[in-house]
């Protein structure tokens, strides 16, 4: 039996953080490849556009709206998910802010806050959707890393440490659900033009930095990361487990 590697046909995927920005255009993309969409965000109004948004181009798509660092919230989620007959075949743990501020200055409660919403909430859901992966043998969870999962720059220590969490989160995952049937990956995008990068791409001096870093010389597009996703997403990549995969032009493999 051949089977389709990169069809997403008959898979539902939720998508943490995906009104906009990256999570929305993997939304979009795994959308594409056929999967049924979970919409996530804490903004109705905004999550209702998205839906609107995608199902006008004839994707199936819900939306479950649920603070990601609300423990309670995130399991009622899933129950809810189980009354409704809908098993997240798929996860990825896209929510995450930015802060940026030199630690000397840094106030605990910020820290604390980055890592709940780009870190922890990683785990707590991921660990709700894989009780439920491993009941069926079967799972995908994709976890958002990027290049500070790997490297540090100045003025974005939580948001570092926390990236550095994803990337052994995600092998923490692989090597506790591999025998449930769960393959854990993670994407580590570069440079993105997103909503949170505004203020960087909008400074010229930045901007140039980011250009000159990159082999491609270039910021990355969102619809640039969909292809890695479905990968990920699909049978391609049933034995693939523990991985980050850098989407980044090339920065992180360059001084
Ligand atoms: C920053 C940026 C980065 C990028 C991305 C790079 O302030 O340096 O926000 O964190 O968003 O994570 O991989």
């Amino acid at each position: 039996m051949s089977i389709k590697l990169f069809d997403l046909s008959g898979k539902t995927a939720l998508i943490t953080g995906s009104s906009r920005g990256l999570g929305f255009a993997f939304a979009d993309g795994l959308a594409a490849a056929g999967a049924r969409i979970v919409l996530n965000g804490i903004n109705t109004k905004r999550l209702d556009e998205a839906a609107t948004e995608m199902k006008a181009k004839g994707y199936d798509v819900l939306t479950s709206a649920f603070d990601v660092t609300d423990e309670k919230a995130i399991v009622e989620a899933f129950n809810k998910f189980d009354v409704d007959g809908i098993e997240v075949d798929i996860l990825m743990n896209n929510a995450g802010i930015q802060f940026r501020k030199p630690m000397l200055e840094l106030e605990t409660s910020d820290w604390q806050r980055v890592l709940d919403v780009n870190l922890t909430s990683a785990f707590v859901i991921g660990r709700e959707a894989a009780k439920r992966m491993a009941q069926r043998g079967a799972g995908k969870i994709i976890n958002i890393g990027s290049l500070t999962s790997e490297l540090a720059r100045a003025t974005v220590a939580p948001y570092t440490v926390a990236k550095g969490g994803i990337k052994m989160l995600t092998k923490a995952m692989a090597a506790e659900w591999g025998e449930k049937g769960i393959q854990a990956n993670a994407i580590g995008p570069g440079y993105m033009v997103t909503d949170m990068n505004e203020a960087l791409i909008n400074n010229p001096e930045f901007d140039k930095w980011v250009k000159d870093r990159t082999p491609m010389r270039r910021w990355g597009l969102p619809e640039e990361l969909a292809g890695t996703a479905i990968y990920l997403a699909s049978n391609a990549s049933n034995y693939v487990s523990g991985q980050i995969i850098y989407v980044d032009g090339g920065m992180i493999s360059v001084l």
